[in-house]
């Protein structure tokens, strides 16, 4: 079921009644330099793939937005080292202290109800990691609509707007939580992810919005991966992610 069209982020048309040689000259010289460092972003996304990565993470600042398309995908969603999937119990075991891990918003075509994450094939597993383990998720929505990542200590169930009910106070999370999330107070948030637009839903469509969001687990605990557009944690857009200590 989708509940949330997608976002219109359309600009209002500037006034070019008050255009000036200057103006129209600035504009050229804005033009090529973005031109110039859209190229140089795209040859680095597409000509090392996965090499790609390792910027934007929470501790650094603001989660930039990338786009992968469907050869650089094909050649990262491979299951890394130090990864055991496992189709019976729905889990992801990590072994590995440092890992990059695929996340998709599932595509409409993709088999299952609903929005939710895919991981290796698998819908929201469980996510299984050694204490002091380092996840470099690699969110890729290749749905129609916007998803937008975050990882939390907040446990389900997540009320219409996750982050809101919480600071509000009036979400329906119940306080058996950890790191200060106790009678319905507030959990962590160690990363939230850009809103990542929806791509077209033609099949042909080969740009799918990204961005990485890197954790270190250095609590055992239960953490979870969920999607933050209204409504979506609420109707199952969530994976737990288990830190064993
Ligand atoms: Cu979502």
């Amino acid at each position: 079921m989708r509940i949330m069209e997608r976002i219109d982020t359309g600009k209002a048309k500037s006034d070019r009644g008050f255009a000036s040689v200057t103006t129209i000259v600035s504009v050229i010289i804005i033009a090529v330099l973005v031109f110039a460092a859209i190229s140089a972003a795209a040859f680095v996304m597409y000509g090392s793939g996965i090499g790609g990565f390792g910027s934007g993470g929470p501790g650094g600042g603001a989660n930039s937005i990338f786009i992968v398309n469907n050869t650089s995908f094909n050649r990262m969603n491979s299951v890394p080292a130090g990864v055991a999937v496992n189709n019976s119990s729905n889990t992801i075991n990590v072994t590995s202290k440092s890992v990059t891990l695929i996340v998709e918003a599932a595509p409409t075509w993709y088999p299952g109800q609903g929005d939710f994450w895919l991981i290796y094939g698998l819908a929201n597993p469980n996510i299984v990691i050694r204490e002091g383990t380092t996840v470099h998720f690699v969110f890729i929505n290749m749905d129609n609509i916007t998803h937008m990542p975050a990882i939390t200590t907040n446990s389900p169930p997540y009320s219409y707007m996750p982050m809101q009910g919480n600071m509000m106070g009036s979400g329906t999370d119940s306080g058996s939580g950890m790191m200060g999330y106790q009678g319905g107070g507030n959990g962590s948030w160690l990363a939230i992810g850009p809103m990542l637009p929806g791509t077209s839903a033609n099949a042909n469509d080969q740009a799918y919005a990204a961005s990485n969001l890197t954790v270190t687990f250095s609590s055992s605990g239960n953490y979870y991966y969920i999607c933050l557009i209204p409504g979506h944690a609420q109707m199952g857009m969530y994976g737990e992610i288990s830190v064993q200590g």
